[in-house]
């Protein structure tokens, strides 16, 4: 390529309307031409300045940008998010190297070739992708620590259905893995305001899917196996060993539902080929990019193939699913659920007894917000530093970069350790495994094995039961949520501590705010709450995972040490609560929902 000395290479001075293709030279060494420090690309690459225009609206939920698919696809919208990313984070990704993968859903691999451009063009170095763009969104958090990238970028709307009538989403993870704060997923946002040219490079669309290097001057894509970093991560915190003999007991078996999303490969990989559980072990085990008309969010309602299985007379001993992009996931027993809640303060408790990576003990744990107060009272027993921080995974981060937290937990299926710095699917599928190895490491093949049921029960007979439920009214019309949060804003205005509320007597209700324990930064209205003197609580929240309408979240919770009530229902238990947070709402007046659309 010629060496063009007269060209400025800059972004900001990149010629709005330029047309034709913008050649420049590299940082070559002894080269007569001086390189800016913000070269928009690496050597060899030619790099055309795209017009473009904003959209609107391209703000950053509780986790990524998610929209419908077909606005995903309109001209440069994607390109619009991805380079005010790479604008916002300016000259400190030259020369950098960037993870990129996904969850398989429709539009995926179109994406990934845009971003591959916009990555060249804005003077990343190297780009490592998943094969056929696939990645785990736990497997990406991996991959950024292990190979100590500078980031990564996640094509995937997680739980929300996929396929051109339904979402797509990004989002971007830092260099240890941890999905992007809101500093600067901010600051993304106001460059989606003003973005007028897009840097791509002027490539051709790499071969996704085999593995290995294809290089461009000296940008380069390395194509690799989206499990194999996480699968390494893994080992380093189980007992492979141990479970895979635990696995090969006749009289245990289990069942992996990937509901057709990206952790079937995951699956096969860690659990049938690693620790030897058979092929059937796995259930819709293939990706495919609508997760096949389905709805890739393991809960009672939308994982109800394999609730069947596990609700038949004769099952397996252990059942679990996960999500769209594998971050999230749902353990069963035999008839048995296992609220997230309660799960996390589960793997807390056991952590250190049952999982080789903790054996040293937990630094801390930490919960969201809604997420049940089961983990506190871990955290009290264990004598370790608690932390409950709003909704979203970006939260938990900063505790751990800093030492503060090993295990923590949504309330949404959410479960993870510090080991990376995304929820983690199969890792809580892995924790229980080692939780039951480890209970039954003494009980003969063909004795009373301690199932997933004993294991919980025990523990509320220990720390008493947090009794959880989420109903969920899934696409509202925002204006009826924004009255109804408006309401309830009032009502916490004008209550005071004392108040009776039904059969509650209220200690506190506000609208929760956080202070970052590490740096500081401050996130307000992350839910309206009533917490009352019992400890009982009623929250509210809008998703902002969403890409239309407004879903309403309303958590419940009530705690109890009574050992005759500790068995029952959670729907029962917490019915008359429940009566109250609906009186208090007036969900049902203002929105025109008799009931809620799922009930977790
Ligand atoms: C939901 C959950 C939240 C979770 C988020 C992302 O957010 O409540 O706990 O972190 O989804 O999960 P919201 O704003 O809709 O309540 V995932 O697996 O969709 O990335
Ligand atoms: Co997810």
């Amino acid at each position: 390529m010629m060496l063009h000395s007269k060209v400025h290479t800059s972004r900001a001075s990149v010629p709005r309307s330029a047309k034709s293709a913008v050649p420049f030279s590299g940082a070559r060494r002894g080269a007569s031409v001086r390189v800016s420090a913000s070269m928009a690309a690496v050597a060899g690459v030619t790099v055309k300045p795209v017009p473009t225009k904003p959209y609107e609206g391209q703000k950053t939920g509780t986790s990524g940008l998610r929209k419908k698919t077909k606005e995903f696809m309109q001209p440069n919208y994607l390109a619009n998010w991805v380079q005010s990313l790479f604008s916002a984070l300016g000259d400190e990704v030259k020369g950098k190297s960037l993870g990129l993968g996904g969850d398989g859903r429709y539009y995926g691999k179109e994406a990934a070739q845009i971003i591959i451009k916009l990555a060249a063009g804005n003077g990343f170095k190297k780009v490592v992708v998943g094969q056929d763009a696939l990645m785990a969104t736990p497997a990406a958090s991996a991959l950024i620590r292990r190979r100590h990238l500078y980031g990564g970028l996640i094509m995937s709307a997680s739980h929300n259905p996929g396929g051109p009538d339904n979402d797509f989403g990004i989002k971007f993870n830092y260099n240890s893995g941890e999905p992007a704060p809101e500093r600067i997923t901010d600051k993304i946002f106001g460059e989606t305001s003003k973005v007028a040219t897009l840097n791509m490079a002027d490539i051709p669309d790499v071969d996704l899917s085999k593995i290995g290097v294809t290089k461009f001057g000296e940008f380069e894509v390395e194509v690799v196996d989206p499990v194999a970093d996480y699968l390494a991560q893994l080992k380093e915190v189980f007992d492979f060993a141990l479970l895979k003999k635990f696995l090969s007991r006749k009289d245990f078996s289990m069942v992996f539902d990937a509901m057709h999303a990206v952790t079937g490969p995951y699956g096969k990989r860690i659990l049938v080929e690693e620790l030897g559980a058979p092929a059937s072990a796995v259930l819709n085990g293939v990706p495919s990019p609508d997760f096949n008309g389905g709805h890739p969010d393991p809960n009672l309602t939308y994982a109800e193939e394999l609730v069947k299985i596990m609700w038949a007379d004769k099952a397996p001993a252990f059942g679990a699913a996960s999500d769209g992009d594998g971050d999230r996931n749902m353990i069963l027993g035999h008839k048995f659920f296992v609220n997230p809640s309660d799960s996390v303060a589960l793997i807390a408790a056991n952590a250190q007894s049952c999982i080789p990576y903790f054996k040293g003990g937990l630094k801390g744990v930490a919960r969201s917000m809604p997420t049940s107060g089961a983990l506190d009272r871990v955290a009290e027993a264990l004598k370790v530093p608690f932390f409950e921080t709003p909704t979203g995974w970006k939260f938990f981060g900063n505790l751990m970069d800093a030492g503060k937290c090993s295990v923590c937990g949504e309330e949404s299926f959410g479960t993870g350790g510090d080991h990376i710095r995304e929820k983690d699917g199969l890792f809580a599928v892995l924790a229980w495994l080692s939780i039951l190895a480890f209970r039954n490491k003494d009980v003969p093949e063909g004795g009373k094995l301690v199932t997933v049921a004993d294991v919980c029960t025990e523990h509320w007979k220990k720390y008493g039961r947090n009794f959880f439920s989420r109903y969920d009214y899934e696409e509202c019309a925002s204006a009826d949520a924004d009255k109804m949060v408006a309401h309830l804003r009032e009502v916490i205005a004008k209550s005071k501590p004392g108040d009776k509320i039904g059969e509650f007597t209220l200690a506190t209700a506000d609208d929760f705010e956080y202070t970052d324990p590490i740096d500081g930064s401050k996130a307000s209205k992350q839910g309206l709450r009533f917490v009352f003197t019992d400890g009982s609580r009623i929250i509210f929240r809008l998703s902002g995972t969403g890409s239309s309408g407004a879903t309403i979240r309303m958590y419940i919770e009530q705690y109890t040490a009574d050992p005759a009530k500790l068995m029952l229902d959670a729907q029962v238990a917490l019915g008359p609560i429940i009566k109250v947070a609906l009186d208090l709402s007036q969900l049902q007046k203002f929105t025109g929902r008799e009931r809620p659309t799922v009930i977790t």
